[in-house]
């Protein structure tokens, strides 16, 4: 502990890691574009440099706070340096502002502003080089790289993959995968953590909202959307409405004025996955075999263990993702000239997730040789079509979802965060649904912002060691102690994304401490105001068991292979 003086007031610092924490918890927004607390601090773009009273001018992310320092963050040199820098870098970046997929969302963009950068003294020599668009999920754009390295760090401190690098040497130099190799070339999973760290258009989600467009314009198309659980916690911050609240009845409205004809919540197929991946799990459990259980709803872990750890597919849970069971449960419902009225069918499904554009491409997401989800958007893709539309989304009166497959239980909510799978399943086991049953499942230690939680809980007698995962660097250690043999396991949960989907690649970027606080807090409170919290008390989904999916049940909502 101890005290500093910034910008002549006296600040007290306990243990802050930086100068810089201690100057933004003093309330001053310093610039950054390679800061971000939870990976290693690179020093690189030198936007935070302050001066002392010596004089002396430093990077106040790599210096220790020291007790008695007098820091100056805006005197003229430093403004003057601050916006050289920002213009240097303007001078080496495409600007199509305008028609940039970042517009609106750019550090760079908004430096530019802040400072009233009007003018680029220096001539642009960089030659243009082409875009990676290989990846079914994100858009690789070199000309917008200011190589401030965050992409770097995320793909390899807190996915642990390593993706992507540096190449090349002075004003050739990029990130960018190894080996001049594209990203479909590389072990990326799609996750889109580096598109959630890079601050401009460098990386960016892969757009198909034009094709959603399309299809609602289109008199012989029927489109029914599903919205997945992190989606409703991310919106409303964009429409100035209360972090982290639900808003998925307003979702609901809008999505029918923007002209989608049927809207669900992917939260009624999260409890299919729980009917579905429990009962698998007891029969594994019943004979040994194929444990421990991994989950297998997040596709980027699942190419992750398919690519990393072959030799452990067969444990990878069968199920399919809720994503794909709803996509293939509306099909199937829309089959047949007597349902469909000779309307083509198209689902199109609203995600927090870059990772869920490839699972709808990948092989086993087909059923009867027909893609079951048509359409991939994310929240961030969402919240653009509705400024698109026009349409007053903070006035909406909110709607309910459309029938048959109208309604997810509580259970299916909490899909959206770390735990929440696992917590579903749990509540699946118990007798009991009232709240103190439910309150004592919640306390097993499925819940919880840390990477990796192991706990045991004991069913019919039997103790259940489980361990709950996220952030793919935490699958990697968690993988290397199941194969050495110094952890078992029955039930494994993993996310690729850390805290879970809320933080996916999809939704709105630079999300802060107490955004990611309220987006948990958001769902938790969404499964608290939910009458029935246990999937298997979903009368819709015992309504469909005895019918649409009798017989049905493997073809529809299992996957054959991995
Ligand atoms: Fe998720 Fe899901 S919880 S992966 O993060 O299981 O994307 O929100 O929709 O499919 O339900 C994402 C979120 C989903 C799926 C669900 C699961
Ligand atoms: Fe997608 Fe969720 Fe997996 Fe992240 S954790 S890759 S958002 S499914």
């Amino acid at each position: 502990m101890g005290y500093m003086t910034i910008d002549g007031r006296k600040v007290e610092f306990t243990d802050e890691k930086n100068v810089l924490s201690v100057i933004r918890k003093a309330g001053i927004n310093l610039p950054t574009l390679c800061y971000h607390s939870e990976v290693s601090t690179f020093g690189a773009c030198r936007l935070c440099t302050v001066e002392d009273d010596r004089g002396r001018t430093f990077a106040s992310c790599s210096e220790v706070p020291r007790d008695g320092m007098v820091i100056y963050t805006n005197s003229g040199r430093i403004k003057k340096y601050r916006k050289l820098i920002v213009e240097l870098l303007l001078s080496a970046h495409c600007r199509d502002c305008t028609t940039c997929v970042k517009s609106g969302e750019c550090v760079l963009q908004d430096l530019a502003h802040r400072m009233n950068i009007t003018d680029v003294r220096f001539q642009n020599t960089r030659e243009i080089r082409p875009l990676d668009t290989s990846s079914p999920s994100i858009v690789r754009d070199p000309n917008k790289c200011i190589l401030c390295g965050d992409c770097v760090r995320a793909c390899s401190e807190i996915q642990g993959l390593g993706v992507l690098g540096f190449a090349f040497r002075g004003t050739d130099a990029m990130a960018m995968p190894a080996f001049n190799k594209t990203l479909a070339e590389t072990d990326c999973v799609s996750c889109g953590q580096c598109r959630i760290y890079c601050p401009t258009g460098a990386i960016s989600v892969k757009t198909h909202m034009d094709e959603v467009w399309e299809a609602i314009a289109d008199p012989d198309t029927r489109v029914v959307a599903q919205v997945a659980p992190a989606v409703r916690v991310a919106v409303g911050d964009a429409f100035g409405l209360d972090k982290g609240n639900s808003v998925m009845g307003k979702l609901v409205a809008v999505l029918h004025r923007m002209g989608f004809d049927e809207v669900y919540d992917t939260a009624f197929s999260a409890d299919l996955t729980i009917m579905e991946e429990s009962k698998e799990f007891l029969e594994r459990l019943g004979d040994s075999s194929k444990l421990p259980l991994f989950t297998s709803c997040c596709p980027a872990w699942v190419k992750f263990l398919c690519d990393q750890y072959p030799e452990y597919k067969n444990n990878l849970s069968t199920c399919r993702s809720p994503q794909e069971m709803f996509s293939a449960v509306i099909k199937e419902y829309y089959r047949g000239y007597e349902k469909n009225q000779g309307k083509k069918t198209v689902v199109v499904s609203i995600m927090p997730c870059t990772a869920k554009k490839m699972e709808a491409v990948r092989p086993n997401s087909f059923t009867h040789g027909e893609q079951n989800t048509d359409i991939v958007i994310t929240t961030t893709e969402l919240i653009r079509m509705i400024k698109n539309s026009g349409i007053e989304f903070p006035t909406l009166i909110p709607e309910a979802c459309d029938m048959p497959f109208g309604f997810g239980s509580g259970a299916g909510v909490i899909f959206g965060v770390t735990g929440g799978v696992t917590e579903a399943m749990l509540r699946r086991f118990a007798d009991k649904h009232d709240k103190a049953t439910m309150d004592t499942v919640a306390e097993t230690g499925a819940r919880g912002e840390e990477g990796i939680k192991e706990f045991s809980v004991t069913y019919k007698g039997i103790p259940l060691n489980v361990c709950v995962a996220s952030g793919l660097a935490n699958a990697q250690t968690v993988m290397e102690r199941i194969k050495s043999g110094e952890a078992h396991y029955h039930i494994v949960e993993i996310m690729a994304c850390r805290r879970g989907c809320i933080m996916g690649g999809g939704q709105p970027p630079r999300a802060g401490d107490r955004t990611k606080a309220a987006r948990k807090d958001g769902l938790y409170k969404a499964d608290n105001v939910t009458s029935i919290r246990k999937a298997d008390e979903n009368p819709l989904i015992m309504s469909l068991y005895d019918t649409l999916l009798k017989g049905k049940e493997h073809e529809l909502l299992h996957n054959d292979s991995y």
